[in-house]
């Protein structure tokens, strides 16, 4: 990989690099350009499953193999390269859907001890999405109340974790077509944790060492990341916290305030967010903070947390991945809380610099130097002020060293499922029919789902904002989550006023019909379920083929960094996306591997991997596979815009 020139290309995160610099302070930028990765891991070519190991199996540099030396490039136990490189990869698998699906289960508990009402101050918001998901479960609805019904609900969630045989009740909502190719597969999830377990198991020394059989299981378990716990994560979530749908809001440090208390909730669960959304509005809180001299309460998010609550309260977005040590150098941030995932050790060594407090809350993740103030729905309105108080007592202890950067970007975000069909067909008649209308008549040339992390070995924000414009610019509507979403939103890409600035003519011109931007905002990385389910509604109304592999779509995580990416690419692969990936691939120390991720999967799976750190040359082969997907369907001819009347698009059908 080249080294970097710049870090970033986003002026806050500039300024507040330099001013880390200028404090002595030691940041991710910093230890990323004195930690160089380690070439023979990051190719998946290391393995220390054992301790006969760490075994290293590099391929020779800069030459040719021969057939014997490749015989003899093996770990101590015998496996191959192949096996060491399908191993972590599926391990990668394994623990990003564990996350995500944890994640799952954790809301699935919340839901029903307030579906039990035993969690003071939440309540099922969406009952509309309540009987929706009943029908879908098969929970019976008759003349049952809704906290009964949704009981029901959650104790089916909750089993789909330990489900011991036979299918996840969620992949009945994918195309008929894509059940059947699971099933020829065999990579229809059982339940979610057991086909996690079942990764360790077959990836512990000396089981399973055929790189194919390794993967299959690789797609199992990301199939029951991506249409199970993360699945179930979203679903409950708008049932509890209600639906997104549009919302204006601000990203970028400069939502942080000069004169109030600012707190940043950080990680991934909106559990504790909710109830700070709601807690830092409470009149009793700011009189609290106006006696220790702030104005009032400034809450702000950070990565997923931060989309969960801006897409349903419109709570502003301080910043993405590689931003979050860089709120605390402001020097006037009082707090940062955090549940889980995402959330950098380095947070604690950059909080000793500054006077913020780290606030751990989840029993799942301490991080040393921390104070914890544990989460629990049952008591959650006591501890939300308890967490709030904390840094309004800190607010005084700011000192002279405060600088916060200006920049602060107007975004819409809140495009759910159910918000995206309204936008199309409106009330009475919500559908993807326009959508796929203007697919089939070539203004609209495909989707793209562009989406995960930031990462310390590129630029930051870069290769995600200048794969969404050359995306754009070639009318292919950009579907956005996690980070990606807000490394677009803070250049501009979010307001509808993008459309005529960066698309294409024929995407602008829906774009200003409809009134959406160019790259819509759908939410944190649970909600790549949404995407799923936009491409199940997509196949479903019809003219586009009928399995997700027929759509002129593609997949995009250029900037990945977690294993939760992984799981995710995995997933839109195994439902039958092309997925490009940049900064490296885990799996290059073998060919054999990666020639069978790349191009075997398609024969398998309908959908591929593919790898190309350049975003627009990423972004060309995305345009190259919707393309070829078009002429399939016979529609590539009406990218020449002749303007079809209804006879002609009956033939084209
Ligand atoms: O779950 S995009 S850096 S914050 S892993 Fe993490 Fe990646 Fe951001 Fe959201 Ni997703
Ligand atoms: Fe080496 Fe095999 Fe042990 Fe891996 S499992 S560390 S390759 S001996």
């Amino acid at each position: 990989m080249a080294e970097k020139e710049i870090k970033s290309i986003d002026q806050a995160t500039i300024d507040m690099i330099e001013k880390a610099a200028s404090d002595g302070c030691n940041i991710v930028f910093d230890r990323a350009a004195t930690l160089k990765p380690c070439p023979i891991g990051a190719v998946g070519s290391c393995c220390r499953l054992c301790s006969m190991g760490p075994c290293r199996v590099p391929l020779p540099k800069g030459k040719e193999e021969t057939p014997e030396e490749k015989s003899k490039r093996k770990g101590v136990c015998g496996a191959t390269a192949e096996t060491i490189a399908a191993r972590s990869f599926a391990r990668m698998i394994a623990g990003g859907a564990a996350a995500h699906s944890d994640h799952g289960r954790k809301v699935a508990e919340t839901f029903l001890t307030v579906a039990k009402g035993e969690a003071p101050g939440y309540e099922i918001k969406d009952e509309q999405k309540l009987l929706q998901l009943a029908l879908d479960l098969g929970v019976d609805i008759g003349d049952r109340s809704n906290q009964e019904i949704a009981i029901n609900i959650g104790e089916i969630a909750m089993k789909e974790f330990g489900r011991q045989e036979g299918e996840l009740l969620f992949l009945r909502r994918a195309p008929l077509k894509r059940q059947e190719l699971w099933r020829r597969q065999e990579v229809a999830p059982r339940g979610i944790d057991r086909e996690v377990v079942e990764i360790m198991h077959r990836t512990h020394m000396g089981v399973d060492q055929d790189y194919r059989s390794l993967l299959r299981q690789g797609v199992r378990t990301a199939l029951a990341d991506g249409w199970g716990g993360s699945m179930i994560a979203t679903e409950l979530q708008d049932v509890l916290f209600g639906t997104p749908a549009p919302v204006f809001s601000q990203i970028n440090l400069g939502v942080l305030k000069e004169d109030e208390v600012n707190l940043i909730i950080h990680g991934h669960e909106p559990q504790l967010a909710e109830m700070l959304a709601v807690m830092a509005q409470d009149p009793e809180m700011i009189e609290y903070a106006k006696s220790k001299g702030a104005k009032g309460i400034n809450l702000a998010g950070m990565c997923c947390t931060a989309n969960e609550i801006l897409m349903r309260h419109g709570v502003p977005i301080a910043g993405n991945f590689l931003q979050q040590e860089l709120a605390i150098v402001t020097g006037a941030l009082e707090g940062i809380v955090v549940d889980v995932q995402c959330i950098m050790q380095g947070l604690a060594d950059v909080a000793q610099c500054y006077h913020t407090k780290i606030i751990t809350t989840d029993p799942r993740a301490h991080i040393e130097g921390a104070i914890h103030i544990e989460f629990d729905e049952r008591n959650a309105i006591d501890i939300a002020k308890k967490i709030i108080r904390t840094a309004i007592d800190n607010f005084p202890n700011r000192g002279k060293n405060v600088r916060i950067p200006q920049q602060q970007t107007d975004l819409i975000a809140g495009f759910s499922h159910e918000t995206i069909n309204y936008l199309l067909g409106g009330l009475f008649r919500a559908s993807y029919r326009p959508l796929n209308d203007n697919i089939i008549n070539g203004r609209i040339r495909g989707v793209a789902g562009v989406v995960g992390c930031n990462n310390a070995r590129v630029t930051h924000d870069d290769v995600h904002v200048t794969m969404v414009k050359e995306l754009i610019k070639n009318d292919v509507l950009v579907l956005q989550t996690g980070c990606s979403a807000m490394a677009c939103a803070k250049v501009g890409l979010m307001v509808p006023e993008a459309a005529a600035k960066y698309a294409g003519e024929g995407l602008a011109s829906v774009c200003e019909a409809v009134g959406i931007p160019p790259a819509l905002h759908l939410g944190a990385c649970v909600d790549n379920s949404r995407i799923l389910i936009a491409a199940t509604a997509m196949v479903k109304d019809g003219g586009l083929g009928d399995d997700i592999s027929d759509l002129p779509m593609a997949g995009a995580g250029p900037e990945w960094m977690s294993e939760k990416a992984i799981a995710i690419g995995q997933y839109f692969v195994g439902s039958g996306v092309f997925t490009v990936f940049g900064v490296n691939w885990p799996t290059t120390g073998s060919k054999e591997v990666t020639d069978f991720l790349f191009k075997d999967f398609e024969d398998m799976y309908g959908g591929m991997w593919a790898f190309e750190p350049d975003p627009i040359k990423a972004a060309q082969l995305m345009i190259k596979h919707i393309d070829k997907k078009r002429k399939a369907l016979g529609i590539d001819k009406a990218r020449e815009r002749i303007l079809y009347d209804m006879a002609m698009r009956r033939e084209l059908e």
